[in-house]
């Protein structure tokens, strides 16, 4: 949800402690159980805020599966299936019935804004047949649209009666704030800033949630969960929904939309490690570096940057998403950080707005086929000053690794000397843009970026996947691009 208010990140640099010291020092959650997800996906939010309605947005994502697939996307993140209170023009975050899924005529309309129970399942077969998983979005804190009825608790009426043409989950008072569980209003898991506040801690609600969370997943082949506005809900019933029938086992990615890396360590901890959340932390520090389109970020904060830092397998990290494309955006320079997120650690969340409307497709595309073919292992952060920032990925399996160097300077080319784990090898740009590097043999090389841009230095590889036969298009790599293109800068390579 957007209304929340985003604290900011705190000012001044973090302690330079070397990075692996700092994730040594501060990880709390060993690996994921097998089969979450892998060190190279990527997840697509296959949506933004006010995307094409009338019901054609399943269709229009099902028809695009085979090239998302082809671009790298192992997972897309889905809006809300449940018909909300706003009807055809509803997103999804208003739910008014759990258990219509664009399949029951209800607030004006069969299908929900992006159609109809039989496309959504069509959607997520097409997603399966190319190898990809759907994540479900789930509204578990409030629900919309209810009929009048009269409250003993409140003493007056409230639009807490919900009574559906199937009669699952149906409501009333008892199932909300306040009730004879909770006689209060208050925050943070009381209060009502979105809609009607459903009572976890009443028995039939929290049945109701779970069944219906069990019911979602079988019916639509849902393979994990994007949870929203969980800063609203207990997080100790987030584990028990997490853990309940075909939730169990399931990946699961928290909106715990807060910039302070103890309350998103909290949060993670108090789900017992089952789910996952969106960097906030870092995404205020990437917008900061984006939005100074004259340089004056300090690079040497991307150290140890966010909660990817110090817990890579709970964290999602993204550069926007539907709330903060409208409310708190990246304006410029956006490539910078999604070469951040696509390079490094964590699981890099791509925002189908900047892919398609904004214009950045070909240069994710490349930062995404880079990611395929070496971005692997734990990171070493080389260099760093006011306007270079240069850290390395030390490879893992069949990942070699790669080093991405970053530059926040509005005009110069920046470079620097590193120790690379690639002695007397050859480093080529794989964005193609800067010039390639021969590695002396005690390991060191002086690796460049264009200004308020990024290079990925990494050992020569076809940006092809020989098993998906996907063309990674290599040297396409624009480094600026989208919104706030800058031009009349020193294009030289280096
Ligand atoms: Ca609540
Ligand atoms: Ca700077």
């Amino acid at each position: 949800m957007s209304l929340a208010s985003p604290s900011k990140p705190p000012a001044g640099r973090r302690p330079a402690l070397p990075r692996a010291m700092l994730v040594a020092t501060l990880l709390v959650f060993v690996l994921p159980a097998a089969g979450l997800r892998a060190d190279d996906d990527i997840m697509l939010q296959g949506f933004w805020w006010d995307c094409p309605g009338n019901g054609v947005w399943y269709d229009n994502l099902r028809q695009k599966a085979p090239a998302f697939k082809q671009a790298g996307f192992s997972a897309i993140w889905l809006p809300p299936a449940s018909k909300g209170a706003a009807g055809k023009d509803s997103m999804g975050y208003d739910v008014y019935d759990y258990y219509d899924l664009g399949n029951y005529n209800q607030k004006g309309t069969v299908a929900t804004r992006f159609g109809t129970l039989g496309k959504l399942r069509a959607l997520v077969q097409a997603l399966h047949k190319n190898g990809m998983k759907a994540y479900a979005d789930i509204v578990l804190n409030h629900v919309m649209g209810g009929e009048l009825e009269d409250n003993p608790i409140t003493g007056g009426k409230t639009w807490t009666k919900y009574v559906f043409p199937h009669h699952q989950f149906e409501k009333d008072w008892r199932f909300f704030h306040p009730n004879e569980v909770h006689r209060d209003n208050n925050g943070p898991y009381h209060d009502k800033p979105f809609g009607e506040d459903l009572c976890q801690a009443y028995g039939p609600c929290a049945d109701g949630l779970k069944k219906w969370g069990d019911w979602l997943t079988s019916k639509v082949g849902y393979d994990g969960y994007r949870l929203d506005f969980v800063k609203g809900v207990d997080p100790g019933f987030i584990r028990d929904w997490l853990a309940y029938g075909r939730m169990s086992g399931r990946f699961c990615v928290s909106e715990m939309w807060d910039s302070n890396l103890g309350t998103l360590d909290w949060f993670v901890g108090e789900t017992g490690g089952r789910s996952s959340v969106f960097d906030f932390n870092l995404f205020y520090v990437l917008k900061e570096m984006c939005n100074d389109g004259g340089g004056g970020f300090d690079m040497r904060r991307l150290h140890a940057a966010g909660y990817v830092a110090k817990n890579a397998f709970r964290a999602v990290t993204f550069c926007d998403n539907h709330d903060t494309d409208r409310s708190d955006p990246i304006m410029r320079d956006k490539l910078m950080a999604y070469a951040f997120i696509l390079t490094m650690e964590g699981y890099p969340c791509v925002f189908l707005k900047d892919y398609e409307v904004y214009g950045m497709k070909p240069q994710i595309d490349t930062l995404m086929a880079i990611r395929k073919r070496l971005c692997g292992g734990n990171t070493t952060d080389l260099y760093s000053d006011g306007d270079l920032f240069i850290a390395q990925r030390n490879g893992a399996g069949k990942l070699p690794g790669c080093v991405l160097v970053l530059n926040d300077n509005p005009s110069a080319w920046k470079g620097a000397w590193v120790t690379t784990k690639w002695p007397g090898k050859d480093l080529k740009d794989l964005t193609g843009q800067a010039q390639t590097k021969h590695v002396a043999d005690d390991g060191r090389v002086e690796l460049w970026a264009p200004p308020r841009g990024y290079a990925v230095y990494g050992p020569d590889t076809p940006l092809i996947d020989p098993k998906a036969g996907a063309p990674g298009a290599g040297g396409t790599g624009g480094a600026t691009g989208g919104p706030g293109i800058l031009n009349g800068l020193d294009r030289g390579r280096r």
